[in-house]
C-alpha cells in the first residue's frame, strides 16, 4: 500500500483545497453575456441586534441569462459595514457595496434566483438599502426592503432534494422527542453515516463520485462535515470554510442525506476560546440553510480541560444565534472530556442530567474510539441515554489516536449498543488519510472509484457493512 509521508500528504491536500475552489468554476457554462441584465428583483431581509446584523439577499434575474454578476447597493446609514459574507465576494467603499458572484453561482438563467448573505455591523441605525443594481441595471422588481423578514417572494435556489426513498425524503424534518431523535411521523429513528476528515486537509475527497458512493453504495443517512476551527481550518479563512461547509450541505441535500455541520473545536479544548467565531459561523450557516429540513448543527466537537458549566455557558450563547434563523433544527452540544460525557476526565453524565443546557430540541454528543474505550464507556452511555438525548457524532473503530488496527469485537459491541438504543452515529473518517480510522486506502481520493470494497481499508469494509443494511424507517 502506498505510504504517503505526513508532510507531503498535507502539502498535497492543501493543493486540493485550492483546487476545490475552482472546481465549481470549471464546469462548462453557457456562453452568455456577462453584462446583460435587463431586469432584476432583490429581496433584502435582516435580523438585527445591537450593533450587528445578518442580511439575507435573494437576487432574481428577470432579464436575459447571465454568466457573471455583480450586485450593487448603498447603505443608507454611514455606520453600516459589511463583515463576513457568503455565496458572494463583497467589497465596500464608503457606503457603496458590491457583491460579486463566486464562479459556481455565476450563471443565472432568466427567472433564476440565487441567495447570498453577510454579517454586518451598524452604529446609529440599520435601515435596509432602497435600491439595488445587477450588472449596472436597476432592479425595479425589488420588493420593499424590511427588517421584519417577510417570507421571500422567490423560492430558494438550491436543487430540490430528491423525493422517494432517500433518508430525508422519508424522515423529513427531525426533532428531539424525549431521549430520541424522531422523524416527521414522531417515531424514533437512528441515522447511520460517516464523518469527513478535516476539510482543510481532505477537501478533495468530497467530490461528486465519492459522495455518490456514500449515498448510493454505502446507503449512508448522514454526512458530517468536519470543519476544524484551528489547525489551518476556519480561523485562517472564515469565508472559504463557511462556503465549503455550505456546498457540502448542498451535496448532502441533493443526495437525500442529512448534513451534520461540525464546528470542530479540539485544541484549545475550551469552546469559549472560539465563541466569537462560533457566533459568526453559525449565524451565517443557519441563515443560509434555514429553509432546509436536513441540517443538524454540532456546535463544539470535543471540549476538554473545561468544566461542564463552561460548556453549558457556551452552548447557551451559541444556540440562540442558530434559533434566530433556523428555529426548528436539532442542535448537538459536545460534552466534557472530548465528548465522553466526562468519563475521560473522571466525571460522568450526572453533571449534565443535573444541569442540562437551557434550550429545547437539543442533543448531547458522545464520542468513542473502540480500541481505547470499552465497557465502562459503554455502560455510561447506556446509563446517560435513559435520561439525555444522545448522538454519537464521531467514533472510530481504532484507538483514540485515529490509528492502529480495527478492534472488531469492541466496534461490534458498540454498534450493537447504538442500534439497540437507536442512537445515531457518524464514523471517523470518510477519507483516504494514512491512518487506521480512514475508510479508504491512501491515494483513493486521487482516483475516481469510491464504490465497492476494492478501495476500502479494514475500517471502511467494516463500516460499509454496518451502514448499508436497510434502515426500515417508520412511516406512520
Ligand atoms: C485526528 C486525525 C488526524 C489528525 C488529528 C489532528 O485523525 O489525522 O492529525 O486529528 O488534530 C478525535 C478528534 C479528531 C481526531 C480523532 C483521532 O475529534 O479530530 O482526528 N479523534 O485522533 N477525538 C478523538 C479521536
Amino acid at each position: 500500500m502506498a505510504h504517503i509521508p505526513r508532510l507531503s500528504r498535507r502539502n498535497l491536500v492543501a493543493a486540493g483545497a485550492i483546487g476545490a475552489l475552482t472546481m465549481g468554476a470549471s464546469v462548462a457554462l453557457p456562453a452568455t453575456n456577462a453584462t446583460a441584465a435587463a431586469g432584476c428583483a432583490v429581496t433584502y431581509t435582516t435580523s438585527s441586534w445591537t450593533g450587528g446584523f445578518t442580511a439575507s439577499i435573494t437576487i432574481k434575474n428577470l432579464g436575459d441569462a447571465i454568466n457573471g454578476w455583480t450586485l450593487g447597493f448603498t447603505f443608507p446609514d454611514a455606520g453600516q459595514r459589511v463583515g463576513q459574507g457568503w455565496s458572494a465576494t463583497y467589497s465596500q467603499s464608503g457606503s457603496t457595496v458590491t457583491a460579486k458572484d463566486m464562479g459556481y453561482n455565476a450563471t443565472l438563467s432568466t427567472g433564476a434566483t440565487t441567495n447570498i448573505g453577510f454579517n454586518g455591523t451598524w452604529t446609529t441605525s440599520n435601515p435596509a438599502p432602497t435600491s439595488f443594481t445587477l450588472n449596472g441595471t436597476v432592479c425595479t422588481g425589488s420588493t420593499a426592503p424590511t427588517t421584519t423578514a417577510p417570507p421571500p417572494t422567490t423560492p430558494p435556489p438550491t436543487t430540490p432534494p430528491p423525493t422517494g426513498q432517500t433518508p430525508v425524503a422519508i424522515n423529513g424534518q427531525l426533532r428531539v422527542c424525549g431521549v430520541n431523535l424522531c422523524n416527521q411521523y414522531n417515531r424514533p429513528i437512528q441515522l447511520r453515516g460517516m464523518s469527513t476528515h478535516g476539510i482543510q486537509w481532505f477537501n478533495h475527497c468530497y467530490n461528486d463520485a465519492a459522495l455518490d458512493a456514500l449515498a448510493d453504495d454505502w446507503k449512508s443517512d448522514l454526512l458530517r462535515a468536519s470543519m476544524y476551527v484551528q489547525e489551518d481550518g476556519y480561523e485562517t479563512n472564515p469565508t472559504l470554510f463557511t462556503n465549503r461547509v455550505n456546498t457540502l450541505v448542498d451535496e448532502a441535500t441533493e443526495r437525500g442525506m442529512y448534513a451534520l455541520i461540525d464546528f470542530h473545536t479540539l485544541t484549545p479544548g475550551d469552546p469559549m476560546y472560539n465563541l466569537d467565531r462560533a457566533r459568526t459561523f453559525f449565524a451565517a450557516v443557519s441563515a443560509r440553510n434555514a429553509s432546509k429540513n436536513n441540517v443538524i448543527y454540532e456546535i463544539t466537537n470535543e471540549p476538554n480541560g473545561v468544566s461542564w458549566s463552561t460548556i453549558k455557558n457556551y452552548a447557551e450563547q451559541v444556540i440562540p444565534v442558530i434559533r434566530a434563523n433556523d428555529p426548528d433544527a436539532v442542535v448537538i452540544v459536545g460534552t466534557r472530556g472530548w465528548s465522553s460525557l466526562g468519563v475521560s476526565e473522571g466525571a460522568n453524565s450526572t453533571e449534565v442530567v443535573n444541569n442540562p443546557v437551557n434550550a429545547s430540541n437539543i442533543m448531547y454528543a458522545f464520542h468513542f474510539y473502540a480500541a481505547s474505550h470499552k465497557d465502562n464507556y459503554r455502560a455510561e452511555l447506556e446509563r446517560a441515554a435513559a435520561r439525555l438525548p444522545m448522538f454519537v457524532t464521531e467514533f472510530g473503530t481504532v484507538t483514540y489516536t485515529g490509528g492502529g488496527a480495527v478492534d472488531t469485537a469492541s466496534s461490534t459491541a458498540w454498534l450493537d449498543l447504538l442500534d439497540r438504543l437507536k442512537i445515531s452515529y457518524a464514523n471517523w473518517t470518510y477519507s483516504d488519510a494514512d491512518e487506521g480510522s480512514a475508510a479508504f486506502r491512501p491515494g483513493t481520493c486521487y482516483g475516481s472509484t469510491y464504490a465497492g470494497t476494492a478501495v476500502l481499508t479494514d475500517s471502511g469494509t467494516f463500516m460499509r457493512n454496518r451502514i448499508r443494511t436497510p434502515d426500515n424507517f417508520p412511516t406512520s
